[in-house]
């Protein structure tokens, strides 16, 4: 059985192009998982704690036999590989990886909320996840392209 999971990547310290582009060539030795599809990169600007560096985002689409809990901790170990430190919250950080949604999981645990609770409010999110997946359903929310309009006010840019 395997299950299509989305996971947004973010960065904003220690030249965050970089960050983000290693960890996409590093996603592919997730156990029991593929990647399907990649979201350009993004320059976006922070949400929650302002005054930090802007960040650089993007979402990939996954395959994968791993229930949630198990691709949830392959995720920290990626994040632990590139020497992510847990500092504040919405901090700057090395790298983030934030499972967005895992098949029509919905689950409300202190460790992991499926869909991700706020993923439909950023456009550091949205537009990636848009980009590669516009007609994907968040459980309770409707298709993903139906929140672009939400986020059209959040700075985003495109890199080419
Ligand atoms: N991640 C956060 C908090 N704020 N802002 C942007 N633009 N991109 C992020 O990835 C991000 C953020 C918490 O993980
Ligand atoms: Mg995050
Ligand atoms: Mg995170």
């Amino acid at each position: 059985m395997t299950h299509q999971a989305f996971v947004a990547l973010g960065a904003n310290l220690d030249d965050p192009l970089a960050q983000v582009r290693a960890a996409l060539a590093a996603l592919p030795r997730l156990p029991a998982t593929h990647v399907v599809a990649a979201s350009s990169l993004y320059r976006t600007a922070p949400v929650g704690l302002i005054g930090q560096p802007d960040f650089i985002n993007a979402v990939v689409e996954l395959r994968t036999r791993l229930d949630p809990e198990a691709l949830l901790d392959a995720l920290f170990a990626v994040e632990a590989e590139f020497g992510r430190v847990r500092a504040a919250r919405n901090g700057p950080r090395t790298l983030d990886l934030d499972l967005l949604l895992h098949g029509d999981a919905v689950i409300d645990r202190p460790r992991l909320q499926l869909p991700h609770p706020r993923l439909h409010l950023r456009a550091f999110v949205v537009a990636p996840l848009a980009e590669i997946a516009p007609d994907c359903r968040i459980p309770g929310r409707g298709t993903v392209a139906a929140w672009l309009p939400a986020v059209a006010m959040q700075r985003i840019e495109r890199l080419p």
